[in-house]
């Protein structure tokens, strides 16, 4: 078993009922064991401005499957969720990166882990520095990186959202 981190953002429909979805499908995967989850972060879109504001919530598994199973399964899991295919960074119904996995480093046209663009994204760092505080990320750690992001980055807007975060748990399957 191998440790991975995904992060998961929608900004249509019911946001915290499809990240609930999102969640139970995941955890039900054959190979997939969720271990922890994150808050819900409210976050300005990234990318084109002109579109609604994300939700946004970071997940640590424990999986069997390789890079490319991992990747393949969150694309069925987007797909699960309605997503269609709109403007590259556009709107979306649900957007499920792999981020992180542990011993893995790569960079194909498929699939580049760590994400390429993760360590620019508050959306990204806030989450996962809940529950993955120490993983290395270039010359620091996750939360070094978080921090100093906040810093360099204060004008993107990303907010843990707590009544989003009560609403999501509740609608996760027991
Ligand atoms: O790359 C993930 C999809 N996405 C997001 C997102 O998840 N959150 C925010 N705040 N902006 C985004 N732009 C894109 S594209």
């Amino acid at each position: 078993m191998a440790e991975a981190a995904l992060g998961l953002g929608t900004n249509l429909g019911d946001r915290e009922a499809a990240l609930a979805h999102a969640a139970d499908r995941l955890e039900q995967m054959p190979g997939i064991e969720v271990t922890a989850i994150s808050g819900l972060y409210a976050s300005a879109p990234w990318g084109v401005a002109d579109q609604p504001d994300f939700l946004n919530l970071c997940l640590l598994i424990e999986t069997d499957l390789g890079p490319l199973q991992l990747l393949h399964a969150c694309k069925a899991v987007e797909a699960e969720l309605g997503r269609q295919e709109r403007l590259r960074w556009g709107p979306r119904e649900m957007d499920v990166d792999v981020l992180l996995m542990a011993g893995v480093e790569m960079d194909t046209e498929t699939l580049a882990i760590p994400h390429p663009r993760m360590a620019e994204r508050r959306f990204v760092l806030e989450p996962l520095a809940e529950i993955a505080s120490d993983w290395a990320l270039e010359d620091g750690t996750v939360t070094s990186k978080s921090a100093a992001l906040k810093k360099k980055a204060a004008d993107q807007i990303c907010v843990l959202d707590g009544a989003a975060t009560r609403r999501f748990a509740s609608l996760r399957s027991a």
